[in-house]
């Protein structure tokens, strides 16, 4: 049960850190369970590691990752934060590649409370790669007068071949100059705070809060589960959607496994219930 500090941390900065949540038996396993994922996922060919490697549905292929789901530790500070509405959305298990440039995960609010919890399988700091928050940044206006940020991310993307250069064009009609640093200031300077963690640590974080990473090594491992609200109106779902089309080409592989829609278990299986709603069962690589 999270105290109401906590609760009042998370909506006014918008994220919350648990130290030690899992045990170094635990985690273990899971650092076993997630190099399996990545390395089937990689098929038989190494990780080049120049450009981020990501896997759809990571904690959905095994056994222990799968149990995090809806593990208590997990789950019930997610329930309290977003609500008994809450939805199962996915997972990722990646090797990120260097400077991950600032963004939110998601930037309209029509959709009610998005939850990302993210795990680092080695130690991070500051200089080595941690996620860093603009904290407050998952609200207005805050949110919107650092949408300028998006672009190093956007021009991330593009580089990476996911998305297409023309994109930068709305903020040139803006004259906006896209080589400049936003707010004169080198990404890695801007104001932050620094997440250090070890692995054992949770980080959960609002989808909406700004967040980068600097100075971290290729092949830096960490996975993330994602609760939402699950969609009120049609407006919402298609927010989803749409989001899903836009980034399901940077993931690898099917984004849910049988093991999970189909579970026995009740609380997976409430947290399921909206992806069969709404026909999400089957997201997968493009
Ligand atoms: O660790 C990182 O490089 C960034 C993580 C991130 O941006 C995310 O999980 O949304």
């Amino acid at each position: 049960m999270l105290t109401a500090q906590q609760v009042a941390f998370y909506e006014t900065f918008g994220f919350l850190v648990f130290r030690q949540l899992f045990s170094a038996e635990e985690m273990v396993v899971i650092d076993a369970e997630f190099e399996a994922v990545m390395t089937e996922g990689l098929a038989g060919k190494p990780f080049r590691g120049d450009k981020r490697y990501a896997v759809g549905g990571c904690v959905e292929r095994r056994p222990a990752l799968r149990r995090l789901i809806d593990d208590d530790r997990i789950y019930e500070p997610v329930e309290q934060l977003i609500g008994a509405e809450v939805m199962w959305w996915a997972s990722d298990g990646n090797y990120y590649v260097g400077d991950t440039q600032w963004h939110p995960d998601a930037t309209e609010f029509v959709t009610g409370g998005r939850i990302k919890v993210a795990l680092y399988l080695d130690p991070v700091t500051r200089e080595t790669g941690c996620l860093r928050f603009i904290p407050g940044s998952h609200r207005q206006p805050l949110h919107g007068e650092l949408g300028i940020l998006r672009i190093g991310r956007i021009k991330q993307n593009i580089a990476e071949g996911v998305l297409d250069p023309e994109i930068l064009d709305s903020y040139r009609e803006q004259g906006i100059d896209v080589d400049q640093p936003a707010f004169g200031v080198q990404p890695e300077d801007l104001p932050a705070y620094a997440v250090e963690s070890r692995p054992g640590d949770v980080v959960l974080f609002d989808q909406h809060l700004f967040h980068g990473s600097f100075g971290g090594h290729v092949g830096r491992r960490m996975f993330t589960l994602n609760y939402y609200t699950a969609p009120r109106t049609a407006e919402a779902a298609a927010v989803f959607r749409r989001e899903w089309s836009a980034i399901g080409n940077r993931l690898q592989g099917r984004l849910h496994e049988d093991a999970v829609l189909q579970s026995d278990r009740p609380r997976l299986q409430r947290l399921v219930a909206p992806l069969h709603k709404w026909g999400w069962t089957h997201l997968a690589e493009r």
